[in-house]
């Protein structure tokens, strides 16, 4: 076995090219979600199944959010019913615990989620942090962006302006912090409750329920429902996140008009 000849200077080439023209294509996007835990992976996967031109940006490094661990740092999953209908559209592998209850490998099932939103089409960013919202009359029409890695840099040695990207829709999918939402919270323009206390019962229905158009342009799913609209937290079980996130693809279909 021989590897093909290839120089150096022709792999930078290849990265940087590649690399500009998506960025170049992706400046403007039906739908941009930010945030790559479970509610923002099912939501692009779904977006970008019905066509939509689907940006997700992360912050970290991996894509995953939560959902890589169950809780307390075990890596099991668990989800109640009916949301395992989700884990057979994708093919996670899963056993009945006790009646409605559900649980699979947080790796295997994480990994799988990922390669659904990317094989559906949708286009994921890493390392890329939401600054701001682009706000032009009382609507969101798109986020501002930096590196992530300018954030941990003193400021003196990264003044660095971050870029805006356009989109027709912006989808909150941060989880806890809600990050999206408290940016039009900042300048007066909706309050958020934040969260409540464990209720498992209660919160996975109630965040299903109220995954909706927060404000003109701006769709929020996930635990960033849970302290915009202050419901209960649920803890270490997924199936509201994969619902909500399908939910929040349901709005934004509709808007679309796909
Ligand atoms: O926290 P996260 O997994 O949110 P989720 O999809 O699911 C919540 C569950 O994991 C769990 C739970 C219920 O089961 O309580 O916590 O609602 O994923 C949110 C992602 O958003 C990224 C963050 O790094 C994480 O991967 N994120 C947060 N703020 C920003 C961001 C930001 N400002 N810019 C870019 N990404």
């Amino acid at each position: 076995m021989k590897f093909a000849p290839v120089s150096e200077s022709q792999i930078t080439r290849a990265i940087v090219d590649e690399f500009a023209a998506e960025l170049h294509a992706y400046v403007e996007s039906d739908v941009i979600i930010v945030g790559g835990g479970p509610a923002g992976l099912m939501a692009s996967r779904e977006l970008a199944a019905a066509g939509a031109k689907v940006l997700l940006i992360e912050r970290n490094n991996y894509f995953g959010g939560g959902f890589w661990l169950g809780g307390f740092l075990m890596n099991k999953v668990t989800v109640r019913a009916p949301a395992e209908r989700v884990f057979d559209e994708l093919g996670i592998p899963y056993r009945e615990y006790s009646a409605g209850l559900y649980v699979a490998d947080g790796p295997h099932a994480c990994s799988k989620l990922i390669a659904a939103a990317c094989e559906a089409g949708a286009k994921l960013m890493n390392m890329v942090a939401l600054e701001d919202v682009v706000l032009h009359e009382e609507r969101v029409r798109g986020i501002v962006v930096n590196w992530s890695a300018v954030y941990s840099l003193p400021r003196q040695v990264a003044a660095v302006d971050p870029v805006s990207l356009e989109s027709k829709l912006v989808i909150d999918a941060t989880g806890h912090d809600a990050s999206v939402v408290k940016k039009l919270e900042e300048r007066g323009l909706l309050q958020t409750k934040g969260q409540g206390a464990m209720w498992v019962e209660r919160s996975e229905n109630l965040v299903v329920e109220e995954t909706s158009e927060l404000y003109p342009g701006l769709i929020v799913t996930g635990m960033a429902v849970s302290t915009a609209y202050g419901l209960p937290r649920m803890g270490p079980t997924f199936g509201a996140m994969l619902l909500s996130g399908k939910r929040a693809a349901e709005i934004a279909i509709e808007q679309l008009g796909l």
